[in-house]
């Protein structure tokens, strides 16, 4: 099995642990010490589910000596795929105990994405909900076994399947658990939404994960009387980390599960929790505050409104105060670090207009010229980073790691962005080809490699279109082949191919040829752009 590492220099790593920025603290022990401290708290809240962080804990022992149980070894990766239930919490924080590394999938993958996380990370187990949404999991879970056999161990976390292990509940005896991880160790995997081809592993360590939460705690205003919403998916870095469920158990808060962002599931729950605070990629803010004033909940508990993800749009963030009486805090984030905010007292020009700072002075931030020269304050370019929780290589990706990281330990995050005075960021759009379609991320190649598998297809380029509503689209471009294949087709063809419906192009446009320069052939970059260019204009 290739070791998971996360590697800052000797002397970096002692920076910032004398800065106190790396405590040395792991997930199971503050999980630990928030049951010794407050067992009685609410920790989760699933519907009518209430655990406190006494059953939190002994739900997570018990799952940990489950997976132990079941043939699963310590160090062993596991693909946990499920939805806002409690069982996501037992599930990884009993993976955390007995010292597996979870891989945060999210419900929307499907299978040509499972068992590429699973073959990447050299995965044994996968972890899932019988049924979600009306898909279901077990036939997937049958799937991802015959193509990737090394899966040996799949766990239902909720839900029935007699062929499968079912997530234990309950302590058999007295477990032998395994000592606790190493807090510098990588405690989980989460997925890069990626501009070249598919998805990247970003592994993240105890010590550099937690110390994000903790300072965005802060930030947030987090503390043990707060009611913390997860309305995104809660495998996602965002409602995870920013600050998310893992800031607020942290804090010894309260984690409310919405099964879904919908103002009609979401609105109610936060008038039934008083929940205080939650997060959202700009549509959903803009949902909500078209919901908001035609209903009738209470959502006066709502302090802070945090929005991030994609660019959330000037004349939006300054309606979020009005409309929804809550203050807003844009987060510009990325799941292999770097996460900035507006604070709360920040001014609201800043606020609504600006996408943050960072989270820590150590947070070291260049931009940076086609070049690689430092541009002035003001002048958009290149966002480069590195700090005390920025990952400083994806798992096992050679070429990808010589693309997005510099030889001093800087990520090229792709973003281009403004520096304005005070380090805080506006984001001006991005130098890679992905499509950040509501906050879900799309890369064009990856798409385009479906559409090339099709016999019918000669070649596709896809490319991004603004969108009132998502923020961007996807477009795909197709050349035919032979006889002419239909736009429904082509969708049909993707979505039977395994992947997830976001990424499924939300318009197909056929034309008879791609331009080409006077010298041959022009980039992919630069055909895209052009493309949509003149999709634009056509307009
Ligand atoms: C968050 O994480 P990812 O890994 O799904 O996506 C990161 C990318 C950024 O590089 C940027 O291109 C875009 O998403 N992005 C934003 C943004 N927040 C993220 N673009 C414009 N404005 C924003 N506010 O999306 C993520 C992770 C943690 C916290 C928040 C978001």
């Amino acid at each position: 099995m290739i070791p998971l590492r996360q590697a800052w220099p000797e002397d970096v790593a002692r920076r910032y642990r004398e800065k106190g920025y790396w405590t040395g603290e792991t997930f199971s022990g503050f999980l630990r010490r928030k049951a010794v401290e407050r067992p009685d708290a609410e920790a989760i809240i699933d519907r009518e589910r209430r655990w406190t962080y006494a059953e939190l804990l002994a739900r997570a022992e018990a799952a940990a000596a489950g997976f132990l149980r079941a043939g699963l070894r310590p160090g062993d990766r596991v693909v946990v795929q499920l939805p806002n239930i409690a069982e996501f919490f037992a599930a990884v924080f009993g993976l955390f105990r007995a010292g597996m590394v979870p891989l945060y999938a999210l419900p929307a993958h499907r299978i040509t994405e499972i068992a590429h996380f699973a073959r990447t990370s050299e995965a044994v187990g996968y972890v899932i909900a019988e049924r979600h949404d009306g898909f279901d999991y077990c036939q997937q879970a049958r799937a991802l076994r015959a193509e990737v056999p090394a899966v040996r161990h799949v766990v239902v976390a909720s839900g029935d399947a007699e062929e499968f292990i079912l997530l234990a509940t309950e302590q058999h005896g007295e477990a032998v658990l395994p000592p606790d991880a190493t807090p510098s160790d990588v405690a989980f995997i989460q997925i890069s939404g990626g501009s070249t081809g598919l998805s990247k592993l970003i592994s993240r360590t105890h010590d550099d994960y937690l110390y994000s939460c903790r300072a965005s705690n802060e930030i947030c205003g987090v503390t043990e009387n707060s009611v913390f919403l997860v309305a995104l998916p809660a495998a996602h870095n965002f409602p995870m980390s920013s600050p998310g469920h893992i800031g607020a158990l942290h804090a010894g808060a309260k984690v409310v599960l919405s099964p879904s962002p919908s103002p009609d599931v979401a609105f109610p729950l936060i008038e039934r929790e008083k929940v205080t605070i939650t997060g959202l990629v700009p549509p959903l803010a803009l949902l909500w505050m078209q919901a908001a004033p035609g209903r009738g909940e209470d959502l006066s508990s709502l302090d802070v409104l945090l929005v991030g993800g994609a660019k959330f749009a000037e004349e939006a963030a300054r309606r979020v105060r009005p409309v929804l009486g809550c203050q807003l805090q844009q987060v510009f984030g990325m799941a292999e670090g770097l996460v900035n905010y507006t604070r709360q007292d920040d001014p609201e020009e800043i606020i609504v207009s600006t996408q943050g700072r960072p989270i820590s002075p150590d947070d070291e931030v260049l931009v940076l010229d086609d070049g690689g020269n430092p541009v002035p304050e003001g002048q958009p370019g290149h966002l480069l980073t590195r700090g005390p929780y920025t990952i400083r290589n994806y798992h096992n990706d050679d070429a990808a790691n010589a693309r997005s990281f510099t030889e001093d330990g800087f990520y090229r995050t792709g973003d281009i962005v403004r520096r304005l005075p005070g380090g805080y960021l506006e984001v001006r759009g991005r130098a890679g080809d992905h499509i950040n379609r509501a906050g879900e991320k799309i890369s064009a190649e990856e798409v385009e490699n479906h559409l090339l598998a099709h016999p019918g297809v000669f070649d596709a380029a896809i490319v991004s279109i603004p969108d009132p509503y998502l923020g961007e689209r996807s477009c795909a471009f197709v050349i035919a082949q032979g006889e002419k294949t239909r736009a429904a087709v082509l969708k049909h063809w993707m979505r039977q191919r395994g992947i997830a419906e976001f990424k499924v192009p939300d318009q197909i446009v056929f034309v008879e040829a791609f331009a080409t320069t006077a010298a041959g052939k022009i980039s992919r970059k630069e055909l895209r752009a052009r493309l949509r260019d003149q999709f634009l204009q056509q307009r």
